[in-house]
């Protein structure tokens, strides 16, 4: 089989790659591990940018989202007993988006699919890469239901297989992979609850950082800090509610609504980032070429950037023969890439000074959180970063 582009992975940057392509006309192969059924019901992310959104919108991709996604205006910070509301609308204008991330994946595949006539083969095994250094290379895999080993030939591989994929690893091992390791684990809940608050609350305290995301209106995601590699099961519902309730509490504010816990995972606060984003012939976007910890819910947004460029990139190559785009997409990308790392790394240390035990490093961390509300300049700068860089590109 032949095919000018192979996707490798379903999530929101191969998923959204793809739709691209078919809108410009060129035949591609979507090939993904998990069932259909599986990625469209996989919990994950929940907060997109307005850039990414009006991207969305303009490509005919945007799906449900206009009608069901909810418009945040303001964030909470929770610290020493009391509730302090950031209002980013009042200050700029803009505003975040949350639609949980199972929902953009059922909305770009039945794009893809069954809208744009996309193939897409589901369930595949042992996906590997061959020849990327040719213009020629191939991808090749395990048929899920015969068991026959397939392989396609292609122009370009864009390699969106996410944070432990087979196309990072196909990388030569001249590549620059930067490292970072927070030294924190996140126990990441899922609770059956309403959410407490109609905006997101991050509460700093002594005993750790705990997050309050609102997602639907009977789901609501949490976060506690745990020690990395903590064992899940150690936190039963009775000790995660009892460290919610501490951790968010404020005087004002009323306690929260607890309810059963569908999640339950540990997530390690690391973060990679691959540079280039390019070898030979495979383009990798989203997880694939660069993890961002979820503490400034970063990660979806960037995986959608780099979607849009690469589509539109591989397009007006194969379709105009403009190399243009191709050319630059790394550097693209990782402007932005470096941008959100940073903005996460200083806001993991107000989310964490608290809770290192070191009475230095929680001195500092509060005069940076308290400067939110005292500097006009502080808080303009934080209001931007984290509703992202307005501009699409
Ligand atoms: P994905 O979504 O991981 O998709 C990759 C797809 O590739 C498949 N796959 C393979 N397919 C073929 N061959 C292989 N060898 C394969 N190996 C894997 C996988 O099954 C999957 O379908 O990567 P993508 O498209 O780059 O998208 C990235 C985002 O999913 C990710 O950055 C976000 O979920 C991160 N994230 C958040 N991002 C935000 O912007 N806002 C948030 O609020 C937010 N919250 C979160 C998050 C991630 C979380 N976890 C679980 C790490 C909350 C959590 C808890």
């Amino acid at each position: 089989a032949r095919f000018p582009v192979v996707v490798v992975g379903a999530g929101p940057a191969g998923l959204t790659v793809g739709n691209i392509l078919r809108a410009a006309g060129v035949d591609c192969l979507v090939l993904e591990t998990e069932s259909r059924a599986f990625i469209e019901q996989r919990p994950r992310a929940g907060v997109i940018e307005e850039w990414a959104v009006r991207e969305l919108e303009r490509r005919g991709l945007a799906g449900g989202l206009p009608e069901r996604a909810e418009r945040h205006f303001a964030c909470e910070f929770r610290f020493d007993g009391q509730g302090y509301r950031f209002d980013y609308t009042e200050l700029t204008g803009r505003h975040h988006w949350v639609y949980p991330q199972p929902l953009l994946v059922t909305d770009l595949v039945r794009e893809y699919a069954d809208v744009r006539g996309g193939e897409i083969r589901f369930g595949v095994q042992d996906v590997r890469l061959h020849d990327l250094d040719s213009d020629r290379p191939a991808v090749s895999y395990t048929d899920p239901d015969t068991g026959e080993r397939l392989l396609v030939h292609c122009d370009f591989v864009a390699g969106c297989d996410g944070a432990r994929g087979a196309s990072r690893a196909a990388l030569p091992p001249r590549t620059r992979i930067s490292r970072h390791d927070y030294g924190i684990g996140w126990l990441a809940l899922l609770a059956e609850a309403p959410p407490s608050s109609d905006r997101v609350l991050f509460g700093m305290h002594a005993d750790g950082f705990a997050g309050h995301m609102p997602r639907s209106a009977g789901m609501t995601r949490y976060y506690l800090q745990c020690p990395p590699g903590d064992d899940p099961e150690a936190w039963t519902h009775e000790r995660v509610w009892d460290q919610l309730q501490r951790r968010l509490s404020a005087a004002d504010r009323p306690p929260l609504t607890e309810g059963r816990l569908l999640e339950k995972r540990v997530l390690d606060m690391h973060t990679y980032v691959v540079e280039p984003m390019v070898s030979g012939r495979l383009f990798l976007a989203g997880d694939a070429a660069h993890l961002v910890a979820p503490i400034a819910a970063k990660g979806m947004n960037l995986a959608l950037h780099d979607a849009f460029l690469l589509g539109d990139a591989l397009a007006a190559y194969l379709a105009k023969g403009d190399a243009a785009g191709l050319d630059g997409y790394s550097d693209a990308c990782l402007r932005r890439v470096w941008d959100y790392q940073e903005f996460s790394e200083w806001l993991s240390e107000i989310y964490h000074g608290a809770s290192h035990g070191d009475p230095y490093r929680a001195g500092t961390a509060l005069a940076r959180l308290r400067r939110l509300f005292t500097s006009p300049a502080a808080a303009a700068a934080f209001a931007e970063q984290y509703l992202g860089t307005a501009e699409a590109y």
